[in-house]
């Protein structure tokens, strides 16, 4: 995350990029809506509760693996170093790597929501009372400063959750660049990504019983009636979602039911009965493949681990050009 990315709180700060975005993207064919808006307060919420769900493997997956593997992990904090969380929400991930490794000297958690980092961050103070932490309120998307105090440190980056996933391949490969310029040569990156695997596993991954993706996907409309002022009647769209074996991607779509007219910011959007906003992509990788978009990135591929039914990967990358 974008991703829980780009991600988090937008609302907070004025973002005209919002209404700018959403107009564009419904006056497009096919209409699209880009993920980073799922996540205001209520979409915040509702993902935090998918990340609960018995069918969304992926937390849990992840989750397993960094406390297996934590000490691993941890050798690729070198002394006295920096670790660069990117999104870093809860850093309830973050948490299990830090209390692996007594190296990282200076946590800087990178998150568009001011409110949310700097509540973590008082939080982590308290539990971690030898850790520096510095967090800096930014969009990962773009690049950013590190505090001045970082500077002479080594660095590593912390990108958990799969949310590289959000980007198309080639995004992907230009934010790895990115960041790896920014963290330096030498540095190491501990990115969390999501494997190619069973249809049916993907499909139920996005498609939970309880409809809590759903309405997760749904909020993004609501999002826009109370936002923007937007007219959409929630009940003649509907949630969609499928696993595109082609493009290796989960696609999540809102479809209307009809045919119909919906009022945002002042102007009228024409819909076609079953016409869909393409509202997420989810890419999912082979350990080779991600690998691969590593190694054209600039980046070295030093270790992967899995789950123990190979459904989620964490890969630990070294920069190695500049
Ligand atoms: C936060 C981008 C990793 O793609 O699985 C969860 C978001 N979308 N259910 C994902 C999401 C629908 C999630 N990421």
């Amino acid at each position: 995350m974008a991703v829980r990315a780009a991600v988090r709180d937008e609302s907070i700060k004025p973002d005209s990029s919002f209404l700018s975005d959403v107009i564009a993207g419904l006056a497009a064919r096919p209409k699209r809506l880009a993920p980073k808006y799922f996540y205001d307060e209520a979409g915040a919420q509702l993902f935090e509760k998918i990340t609960t769900l018995p069918e969304y493997y992926l937390t849990h997956c992840e989750l397993q693996v960094l406390r297996e593997r934590s000490a691993e992990i941890a050798r690729f904090f070198p002394a006295n170093s920096a670790l660069v969380e990117f999104g870093s929400g809860s850093s309830r991930k973050a948490r299990i790597v830090l209390s692996a490794a007594s190296t990282v000297s200076t946590y800087v958690p990178v998150d568009i929501s001011a409110e949310m980092l700097n509540r973590e961050a008082d939080e982590l103070r308290r539990d971690y009372p030898s850790l520096n932490v510095l967090p800096v309120v930014a969009d990962m998307m773009q690049p950013f400063s590190l505090p001045p105090a970082v500077a002479g440190m080594p660095h590593a980056g912390f990108f958990p959750g799969s949310t590289i996933g959000n980007l198309e391949p080639h995004e992907a490969c230009s934010f790895l660049r990115q960041a790896g310029r920014m963290l330096g040569r030498g540095a190491s990156f501990i990115i969390g990504v999501d494997l190619v695997k069973d249809p049916k596993i993907l499909n139920a991954a996005y498609n939970d019983r309880a409809g809590v993706t759903a309405k997760f996907n749904l909020n993004l409309l609501a999002r826009i009636n109370r936002e923007l002022g937007g007219n959409f009647d929630l009940s003649s769209f509907s949630h969609q979602a499928f696993y595109n074996s082609e493009r290796h991607r989960i696609e999540m779509h809102l479809a209307s039911k009809k045919r119909q007219k919906v009022k945002v910011a002042g102007r009228t959007f024409d819909f076609r009965a079953g016409e869909t906003i393409h509202t997420e992509n989810s890419y999912k990788y082979s350990l080779e493949s991600f690998a691969a978009l590593a190694r054209g990135s600039g980046w070295n591929p030093m270790s992967a681990w899995t789950d123990a039914n190979g459904k989620f990967s964490i890969h630990a990358l070294v920069f190695d050009s500049h």
